[in-house]
């Protein structure tokens, strides 16, 4: 496969990751980077060794020649350069979350496709290597049809000192965290048809909610529950760990903290230990999130050689971002929400 020439645009907390993760693709690499802070761009184009840096996406896009780019700015920005990505005709990937709304974001899906451009959303938490196990766990039959989910991530984590910024939006956990996890309730019980919600504030410190609870139907005819929050204290703290219950017509699937899987199916009872592994460059308590970069990484590139849609490609994030949209609706007039309304 040839090499693809990528730059990536947005040097700040989460954007190392990324560039760790292009630098272990032998069939890609970042060529150029771009940030408006000149120090962040001192930071990353010394550590990552990239010559060309730009504090101007438009000088970027104007002097490059480019097989992708990869957006890793905060969601305000997000909008206007996957159009201006759009427009140089250039294929983009845009960190989650994808648009400050859900109108901003079938504006950008549409751009992109009338441009013909491949899109996809960063939206990496599918990726881990414990969710795809849980994934192949439904696959294999083995537990028969799922009827009940839970998606479960509850955590005290100082995710602020971080990501500033995450305190001071009027949004936070579903647009931020949440949105991950909506994710992964589509990718293993299939898409939603309705979804009520509630939410709280439990941190005075912070401007937006830290506790969500979703309730949802999905289209299957199964229903989950998908709770998040940042206000929970427990002796073993799991960030950043999903964890997973499933009941199936023939059996149940948990994914317990600690990455343990216990499987109770059609061939009997099962116990792994499918913690993700640790690559050179991660560190925990991250490393199930840096190891889902890269994977999600790997799968842009395959997806641009083979010209498939990324599983996480603009449209798909839609549906996506429809729960998120749907449950700050819902957790404000306490009714459920139908999703296809919103789409
Ligand atoms: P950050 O503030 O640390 O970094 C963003 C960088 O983008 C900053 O250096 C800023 O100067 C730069 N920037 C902003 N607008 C720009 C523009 N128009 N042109 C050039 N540079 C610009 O934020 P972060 O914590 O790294 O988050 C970035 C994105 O990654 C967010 O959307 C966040 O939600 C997402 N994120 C994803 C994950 C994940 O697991 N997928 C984890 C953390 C953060
Ligand atoms: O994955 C994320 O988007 C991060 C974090 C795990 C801290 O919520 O912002």
């Amino acid at each position: 496969m040839a090499n693809l020439n990528g730059a990536l645009i947005g040097c700040g907390f989460f954007a190392v990751n990324q560039m760790h993760a292009w630098r272990d693709i032998a069939d890609a690499s970042i060529v150029a980077i771009c940030d408006r802070d000149p120090e962040r761009l001192r930071i990353v184009g010394d550590q990552f060794g990239v010559a060309k840096r730009y504090t101007d996406a438009a000088a970027l896009f104007a002097a490059e020649t480019l097989d992708f780019v990869d957006i890793a700015t905060t969601v305000a920005s997000h909008r206007p350069l996957v159009e201006m990505a759009a427009a140089h005709r250039i294929p983009v990937i845009c960190q989650k979350p994808f648009a400050p709304t859900l109108a901003d974001a079938k504006v950008m899906v549409a751009a992109c496709a009338k441009a013909g451009v491949p899109l996809m959303v960063h939206e990496n938490f599918r990726w881990q290597s414990p969710i795809q196990g849980v994934r192949a766990v439904l696959d294999s039959g083995e537990i028969g049809t799922p009827f009940f989910g839970r998606i479960s991530f509850r955590s005290a984590y100082d995710v602020f000192s971080g990501q500033p910024y995450l305190a001071t939006g009027k949004r936070f956990i579903i647009e931020d965290l949440g949105i991950h996890i909506l994710d992964i309730a589509r990718f293993l019980l299939g898409d939603v048809s309705s979804l009520t919600a509630r939410t709280a504030r439990v941190n005075p410190a912070i401007a937006g909610e830290d506790v969500a609870t979703m309730l949802m139907d999905h289209k299957s005819g199964a229903t989950s529950v998908v709770d998040c929050s940042y206000a929970t204290r427990l002796a073993v703290e799991p960030f950043p760990e999903t964890l997973i219950e499933i009941d199936g017509s023939d059996g149940t699937l948990r994914l317990a903290q600690g990455y343990q899987l216990t499987v109770t199916g059609k061939s009997g009872t099962t116990v792994r230990d499918i913690s993700p592994p640790l690559l050179p460059w991660a560190s925990r308590p991250w490393h199930n999130i840096q190891e889902s970069v890269l994977a999600i990484q790997r799968h842009w590139v395959d997806c641009l050689a083979s010209g498939k849609e990324p599983a996480t490609s603009g449209a798909d994030n839609l549906k996506t971002f429809a729960l998120v949209e749907a449950a700050y609706i819902g957790a404000a007039s306490r009714q459920p929400v139908q999703i296809d309304d919103l789409l």
